[in-house]
């Protein structure tokens, strides 16, 4: 039962014994040899804590801001298609639950690609004030994009983060294993299928041309934060300085994409330096998602900068178990994991972690090799587990 659930992993290995093979193969799946996967989760391995000591820390507050409004948590649920594949009754309906019930309250990131309509998640958010985000994709035909900004601003969504790690689509193996049907889809996209796997669908909505030009004109277009979701160098984050949006999301696409590009982390321990020394660090806000599992790498990737952390798979992990007690359960775990950890580390607020928390020294070296399991296994048999 939930209740014996003790952390995230719990959740993942359960999905992959009850999802569906379409389920799992699209979730779980990513980009070719999936080195990019692995090592996002691996780099928080190569962190490590200095913590201090002889500090009262009977109470400590997890709450921070993102986007100038207050959060109870500094990690978010960040967006993922199809949540209907794992929860087909109530899809990402059950996360606004999930994230707004409980007694900590949790940012919600809604997919473009939801297969609940965004008015479906925004009404079952159980109050106005609940954090909901809405990641763009963006449609060739513009005039799709701007209905969709128009409706995010309409229905109260707080910021949107255009995404532009998926100009096109990354091969995904085991996905393309499984045939594609739109039954979890939203309405929009019910005559879409495909023989090679749920992302190959999708990929037929976004636009392959999007520059930085189109985020400048999407500013012009929203009073909204504009974040943008897929940075994967310094360059581009001092892009993003430059042009003004508010924020950037370090990551890339949890491995699905460019199989060897780097682990957020690693950037993130680029990116704030730079920024400080170029006096631009108050200039925009810098999230990371990619390969969290834990309440120390939330801690660590405060401690290098980030204002927010985002998790996927483990909250669709949760709401395909469990629906929106799982998510709950989910937020739960992750907060207790981090309040330890604060305590732990002799910290009593998010404001006090900085990189003299941490010893970088490992950070640079990385594994190398497949795992023993990987080598011998054909992309059909990657498809079976
Ligand atoms: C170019 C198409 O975010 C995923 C989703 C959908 C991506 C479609 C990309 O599967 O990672």
């Amino acid at each position: 039962d939930l209740d014996s659930l003790i952390n995230l992993y719990d959740f993942e290995y359960l999905a992959s014994q009850i999802l569906t093979k379409q389920a799992w193969c699209y979730y779980s799946s990513a980009a070719e040899d999936e080195f990019t996967h692995r090592e996002n989760h691996a780099a928080y391995h190569r962190i490590f804590f200095k913590p201090r000591v002889l500090v009262d820390v009977r109470q400590v507050d997890t709450s921070t801001e993102m986007l100038g409004q207050k959060v109870d948590v500094p990690f978010y649920v960040s967006a993922t298609a199809l949540v209907k594949l794992g929860n087909p009754q109530e899809g990402e309906k059950d996360i606004a639950r999930g994230c707004g019930e409980g007694s900590v309250k949790c940012p919600q990131m809604i997919s473009t690609l939801a297969s609940c309509s965004l008015q479906e998640i925004v009404e079952a958010a159980p109050s106005k004030e609940q954090i909901q985000w809405f990641q763009l994709y963006v449609n060739a035909d513009r005039s799709i994009t701007d209905k969709l900004i128009s409706d995010v601003e309409r229905l109260g969504l707080k910021a949107i983060f255009v995404t532009v790690d998926a100009p096109s689509l990354g091969r995904r193996e085991k996905d393309m294993q499984v045939k594609f049907s739109s039954k979890s889809a939203p309405q929009r996209m019910k005559n879409t299928s495909d023989a090679r796997g749920a992302s190959r669908a999708l990929s037929t909505f976004i636009d392959p041309s999007l520059t930085w030009d189109d985020i400048i004109e999407f500013k012009k277009k929203t009073k909204l934060p504009i974040v943008i979701k897929g940075i994967q160098r310094v360059e581009d984050v001092l892009k993003a300085a430059e042009i003004g949006v508010d924020g950037v999301v370090l990551s890339n696409h949890g491995g699905r994409q460019l199989d060897f590009a780097r682990p957020p982390i690693e950037v993130l321990a680029e990116t704030v330096p730079i920024l400080k020394e170029k006096h631009l660090d108050d200039k925009l806000e810098i999230f990371i998602d990619g390969g969290v599992r834990r309440g120390t790498d939330i801690l660590k990737a405060l401690c290098l900068g980030a204002k927010g952390v985002g998790l996927g798979r483990p909250f669709l992990y949760a709401n395909s178990c469990y629906g929106k007690a799982g998510v709950e359960r989910a937020v739960q775990m992750l907060t207790e994991e981090v309040e330890y950890a604060m305590r732990l580390l002799g910290v009593n607020s998010i404001k006090e972690l900085n990189p003299e928390l941490l010893d970088l020294s490992s950070l640079g070296s990385r594994s190398v090799g497949f795992p023993e399991d990987f080598l011998y296994k054909g992309v059909y048999q990657k498809a079976q587990t």
